[in-house]
C-alpha cells in the first residue's frame, strides 16, 4: 500500500504536468465574459477559480472529487457499528481523489490520533478569554495561537522552501492542524456552556466519534458529527470561507494563518450564520402557535415574513437549482432519530408547503430548502446552543479548505490578485458602447 504522502506525490506530478500543458498551450483560450452585473454582484456566476476538491453542479448538487453525497456515504469506510463513514476517509478522498481502502484510512486515523494533542498554551489562552467571547472567535484565536508550530513558516525562514517542495511542508502543517480542530472545539464547548467540566479524549475513537464523546453527547450524535463534517466539508472554493482561506494561502501564508482567516470568513449571517436564522424562524413559528401549524397557519406565517420585507431563511441557493442532497440526507437522519421532535416535525411540514409559496409569489430561482434549513434543528435537538453552530461548520470546512490549499501549493498557483475598476470607469464602458 502507498501511504497518503506517497500517493499525493504521484498525483501531484501528474496534475502539475496537466496544468503546465494547459498554461503553455491554451493559456489564452477564453472561458467566459464578464458583465457589469457580475462585477458589482459579488462575481456571481463567474468561473474564475480552480479546484478539483469539489464541484457544485446546479442540478445534481455537490460532488466531492466526482462522487455524489450518496456515493460518498455508501463507498467510504465506516467505523465498526457506525452508520456514517470516517471523516478521515473523507479527508483522504478530498486530498487524493480516491476512495480509501480500510488500510489506507487506517493510516490517516493513526496519524490523526498521534497528532491531535493540543499544546497546553492553547488552553491557557482560551481560559483567559472573556466568557462572552463568541466560540468561533475563540477557535480562530486558538488556530492563530498555534501558528508558531508551523513547519512551513519555519522552513521558509530557513530558506528551505522551493516552489517544488512547498506543498510537502504545507502537508505537514495540514496533518498537524486538522486533527486538533475538533479537540479545541469540544474544549471551547465545555468551557463556555458546561461549566468548564472537560471530558478527556478517548484514544480509541475517530475524528467524529471522539468529538461527540468530548462534547458529552450520546449516540447517535457520533454518527451525526461524522455525517455533518462530511456534508459541509466543501462546497466549491467560491464561498466566502473557502475563498478567504485560499486567498490568504495564495500569498504563501501557512495553514494556520489561512484557516484562521477562513473561520472568520464563515462568521457572517449570510454565510455560516444562516443555520441560526432558519432555526429561529421555526422556533418563532412554534412559539407563536404552540403546536404544529395547519397548512393555512403556516402559509400565513410565510406571508407575515415576506410582507415584512424579509426572506424566509433556509430556502433558496445562489448556485444550486434543485433540491440540496445535503438537506435530503440530514432529513433521512432526522426521520430515523428525531421523529418525535416538534421542531423536526415542523421542518417536514414546511418542506411540503413553503417551496410552493416561494415558487409562486417570489422570483426565487430555487425554492427548495437548503442545507441550513435543517442543520440547526438537529444541532438544537442535541442541546447545542445557537452561537456554537458556526464552530461545527468550521470543523467541517477545515477538512475541505486545508485540502484545497494543499493542492493550491502543490500546483504552484500564484498569489490571487484580481483588478478593480471604478464606478466612473464602468460608466465609461457603457457610454463608449
Ligand atoms: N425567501 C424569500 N425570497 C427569496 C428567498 C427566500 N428564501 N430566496 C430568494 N428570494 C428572492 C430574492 O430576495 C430575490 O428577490 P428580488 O428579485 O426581489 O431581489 C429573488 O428571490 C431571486 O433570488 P435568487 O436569485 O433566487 O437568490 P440569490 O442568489 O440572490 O440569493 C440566497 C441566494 C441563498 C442568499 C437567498 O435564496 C436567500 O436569502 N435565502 C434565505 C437565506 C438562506 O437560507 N441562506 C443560506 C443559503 C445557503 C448557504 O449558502 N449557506
Amino acid at each position: 500500500m502507498l501511504g497518503i504522502k506517497e500517493k499525493l506525490k504521484e498525483k501531484v506530478e501528474i496534475q502539475r504536468e496537466e496544468v503546465t500543458k494547459l498554461l503553455k498551450n491554451y493559456g489564452d483560450v477564453k472561458i467566459g465574459d464578464i458583465t457589469i452585473a457580475q462585477v458589482i454582484g459579488g462575481m456571481r456566476g463567474l468561473k474564475v477559480l480552480v479546484t478539483d476538491i469539489s464541484y457544485l453542479d446546479p442540478f445534481e448538487g455537490i460532488r466531492y472529487r466526482g462522487y455524489t453525497v450518496d456515493e460518498v456515504l455508501e463507498k467510504l469506510p465506516k467505523p465498526k457499528g457506525a452508520e456514517m463513514p470516517y471523516d478521515e476517509a473523507q479527508f483522504y478522498l478530498l486530498m487524493t481523489g480516491d476512495i480509501p481502502t480500510e488500510e489506507e484510512v487506517r493510516e490517516v486515523i493513526d496519524i490523526f490520533k498521534e497528532k491531535r494533542k493540543v499544546p497546553n498554551y492553547v488552553y491557557r489562552v482560551l481560559d483567559s478569554m472573556p466568557r462572552e467571547a463568541r466560540p468561533d472567535v475563540m477557535l480562530a484565536v486558538a488556530v492563530g495561537t498555534m501558528q508558531q508550530e508551523s513547519v512551513f513558516a519555519k522552513a521558509y525562514a530557513e530558506n528551505k522552501i522551493t516552489k517544488q517542495n512547498a506543498w510537502e511542508y504545507m502537508f505537514e502543517d495540514v496533518l498537524n492542524l486538522l486533527p486538533k480542530i475538533p479537540m479545541i472545539a469540544a474544549y471551547i464547548y465545555r468551557l463556555k456552556y458546561k461549566n468548564n467540566e472537560q471530558i478527556p479524549q478517548n484514544p480509541d475513537l475517530d475524528f467524529g466519534g471522539n468529538f461527540a464523546y468530548m462534547m458529552g453527547i450520546d449516540k447517535p450524535y457520533d454518527d451525526f458529527s461524522r455525517l455533518y463534517f462530511i456534508l459541509l466539508s466543501d462546497h466549491e472554493s467560491g464561498n466566502v470561507s473557502a475563498h478567504t482561506t485560499h486567498l490568504v494561502a495564495s500569498a504563501w501564508a501557512d495553514a494556520y494563518y489561512s484557516l484562521a482567516a477562513g473561520i472568520n470568513g464563515l462568521s457572517g449571517p449570510l454565510h455560516g450564520g444562516a443555520t441560526q436564522e432558519a432555526l429561529k424562524w421555526f422556533q418563532e413559528l412554534l412559539k407563536k402557535l404552540n403546536k404544529i401549524p395547519t397548512k393555512q397557519e403556516l402559509e400565513q406565517f410565510c406571508w407575515d415574513t415576506l410582507n415584512a420585507g424579509q426572506v424566509i431563511p433556509g430556502y433558496g441557493h445562489a448556485v444550486l437549482r434543485n433540491k440540496d442532497p445535503r438537506f435530503e440526507t440530514q432529513l433521512k437522519f432526522g426521520e430515523q432519530y428525531l421523529a418525535n421532535d416538534n421542531l423536526f416535525k415542523l421542518v417536514i411540514v414546511a418542506y411540503k408547503i413553503v417551496p410552493n409559496i416561494l415558487k409562486h409569489y417570489t422570483s426565487i430561482k430555487n425554492p427548495w430548502p437548503n442545507v441550513d434549513n435543517i442543520s440547526g434543528t438537529i444541532h438544537s435537538h442535541y442541546g447545542i446552543p445557537e452561537d456554537f453552530f458556526s464552530v461545527l461548520f468550521d470543523i467541517s470546512i477545515a477538512i475541505g479548505s486545508l485540502s484545497n490549499i494543499l493542492w493550491d501549493r502543490a500546483l504552484e498557483y500564484p498569489i490571487g490578485r484580481p483588478r478593480s475598476v471604478t464606478i466612473d470607469q464602468l460608466s465609461k464602458f457603457v457610454t463608449n458602447k
